[in-house]
């Protein structure tokens, strides 16, 4: 920092403090306080201090160097929901680093603050911080570092943790200790460290990063102990911040993606089922060159938007298919078992619906990197052809070597095959509006009817639609041909995701010129409502629809499926899964965390205009939550 960014960044403000022992914080939001009763910890929560007196201004806390350390990651925003153990490096990030890059992102639950740099992440392309207090709040936060593990997806978190029993305080600092942070959380991260030097710290945060970032993507953690973090940083001048180092993501091996290629142009049915492949817009490009050269037909899983929906070539998720493939080639797909299986619930009977004689590829990075504990990994599958490698990066090596192969012969018989599928893709387009028009009219809205009202008015404008694997009708009635439109979902399902996840991609999408939308389902909203709240505070642009069902539906449905399986009468089934008696009013609700917000609605006619007045919301730059109550989950 130059000595003018130091100014700037209110490094003088400690030389303030020195002389005048003045106060601190914003003057309306929390009391003055002196040094001295700073050092006795006055204002500690549950700490009772005898506290010296004297106090010595710290000019340079080894928290200072570690946000050195943390600017060189090129993190936009820190989310956090704060707390003591690591109150050093958060005040650092305020002064000393100005409070920007990263900017400070105040949530009310740790849960959130994870799955806001869960969805931040896959919309921004690069990781958002995180900042939690070590025991009590990576507890809160596990849950959603959990779906992003699961999602692939790259969060750097740090812990505030303090080690050092001599230097404890009694009471609530002792409960708010750990040996091992990261433990909690360890079979669900893809790496972590407690550093017990700055040095040390600063050359764990960069690997943590690179580390992050290297398909396959997973969170990671480092520990801030708080000794380092509020001592002096001793030997300033010689700590260094080492250079980040990015790996080149790996391409599978060559003669592997040659013989995948002599398999797929000779294949008479071959099928190309994408998940998480597409990382960039750039995988999106890459998988329609190798459709188009093999004109062979997608299923995109919408873990990632991998394909646009509106190409010839897209197929929707069709059983039809695999029963004719003679070739699969999977890509980056989390259950390879799944698309070749099913299991009915309840019976549990086991059907192999593709074709036994199919010869399956798969590119993935899923055997190089798994934990053994959660079974994330999906059942067994044995395929023909395994090849260790990242998607996007193993494509353009493929589409070369199926267009080396390709002959006047195979094209002639490839455009047959898709014109084939072109009219396939027609039909199916059309069967999805007509599945759309039932219960048009019906109160509670029909879902589709709500995605639709909602479309009409959006379709123009540069949208994302935050969380894409809830609701069938956008996937198969909006035209979704941009990588950043469809963001996949929580990844491993855990319900809470789905409002700060994207809050999260909304923040991301703020500065980038694109319109935040999603289907908030009610009882998600439930996990996290203060997720309203971070949304008005920091004017975060996004439309909430509340998808609003009134209940667990999923859950009423499977305690349905159980009454029906014992004989039993279903009518009770509500009973622990509706969210009624009294309902919520989720208007009020946002209202009260200062969202501008609209209804209940349950009359489809009323929902254009709310939604017109919503949008005009969040065009001037706030969010805003239209309550639809919805029939279907
Ligand atoms: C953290 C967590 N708790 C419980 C569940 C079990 N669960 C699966 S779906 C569901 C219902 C969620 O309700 P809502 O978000 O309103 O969606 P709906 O089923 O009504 O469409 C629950 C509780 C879960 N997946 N995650
Ligand atoms: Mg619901």
């Amino acid at each position: 920092m130059s000595d003018e960014e130091k100014k700037d960044a209110g490094v003088d403000r400690r030389a303030f403090l020195k002389t005048a022992a003045a106060t601190a914080g914003i003057a309306s939001a929390a009391p003055a306080i002196t040094l001295a009763q700073a050092a006795e910890g006055a204002q500690g929560h549950g700490a009772k201090g005898e506290g010296a007196r004297h106090v010595e201004v710290i000019e340079r806390p080894g928290s200072d160097f570690m946000v050195d350390v943390i600017k060189s990651l090129d993190l936009e925003y820190m989310s956090l929901n704060p707390g003591s153990s690591f109150r050093a490096l958060h005040e650092s990030l305020i002064n000393y680093g100005n409070n920007k890059a990263p900017e400070l992102i105040t949530c009310m639950h740790e849960e959130a603050a994870v799955a806001m740099a869960h969805g931040y992440s896959k919309a921004a392309g690069k990781p958002m911080g995180v900042a939690v207090h070590g025991t009590v709040g990576l507890q809160h936060a596990t849950m959603a570092i959990y779906n992003a593990w699961v999602d692939r997806v790259p969060i750097v978190m740090f812990a505030g943790n303090g080690l050092d029993i001599t230097k404890r305080r009694p009471g609530t600092e002792w409960n708010h200790s750990v040996q091992d942070p990261a433990l909690i959380a360890r079979d669900f991260l893809k790496w972590d460290d407690y550093p017990m030097s700055l040095t040390h710290f600063a050359e764990s945060a960069v690997r943590a990063y690179k580390i992050a970032v290297t398909p396959p993507m997973e969170p990671v953690l480092v520990t801030a102990d708080i000794d380092l973090q509020e001592e002096p940083a001793h030997d300033a001048a010689r700590l260094v911040v080492p250079k980040l180092a990015q790996s080149v993501p790996p391409q599978g091996d060559r003669g592997a993606l040659a013989e995948a290629a002599k398999w797929l142009v000779e294949a008479k049915n071959p099928v190309i089922i994408a998940d998480r492949c597409a990382r960039t817009p750039a995988g999106v490009k890459r998988l329609v060159a190798l459709a188009e050269a093999l004109q062979a037909p997608v299923v995109d899983l919408g873990g990632r938007m991998n394909f646009p929906n509106t190409h010839p070539l897209y197929q929707g998720a069709k059983r039809s298919l695999m029963k004719d493939a003679d070739v699969v080639l999977l890509l980056e797909v989390a259950d390879p078992f799944g698309q070749f299986n099913s299991i009915a619930d309840p019976t549990k009977k086991l059907t192999h619906y593709a074709n036994k004689d199919a010869r399956v590829v798969n590119i993935s990075m899923q055997d190089v990197f798994l934990h053994s504990n959660y079974q994330d990994f999906q059942r067994y599958w044995p395929v023909d052809l395994s090849i260790n490698g990242d998607a996007e990066a193993s494509l353009p090596a493929l589409t070369d070597e199926v267009q080396r192969l390709l002959t006047d012969g195979h094209r002639r018989a490839f455009a047959e095959r898709g014109k084939k599928l072109k009219d396939a893709h027609a039909k199916s387009r059309k069967h999805a509006l007509e599945e759309a028009a039932v219960g048009w009219e019906g109160s509670p809205v029909s879902t589709a009817r709500m995605c639709m009202e909602l479309y009409a008015l959006i379709r123009n404008e540069p949208w994302c639609l935050a969380v894409s694997d809830r609701l069938a009708a956008p996937r198969k009635l909006w035209d979704i041909t941009e990588h950043h439109q469809a963001l996949g979902g929580a990844g491993a399902q855990g319900v809470g995701y789905c409002a700060p996840g994207s809050l999260g991609v909304a923040l991301a999408n703020k500065t980038r010129g694109r319109f935040t939308v999603t289907f908030q389902p009610d009882g998600d909203l439930n996990y996290s409502p203060g997720v309203l709240w971070t949304a008005a505070h920091h004017r975060i642009p996004i439309l909430y629809v509340m998808f609003n069902n009134r209940a667990y539906l999923h859950e009423t449905m499977h305690i349905q499926r159980m009454a029906g399986v014992h004989g039993r009468d279903v009518s009770r089934s509500h009973i622990g899964t509706t969210i009624d008696n009294p309902f919520v009013d989720y208007a009020k609700l946002a209202q009260a965390y200062g969202v501008w917000a609209e209804g209940p609605i349950d009359d489809p006619s009323k929902l254009a205009a709310s939604f017109r007045r919503a949008i005009d919301v969040v065009k001037s730059g706030h969010p805003a939550l239209v309550d639809v109550v919805c029939q279907g989950a």
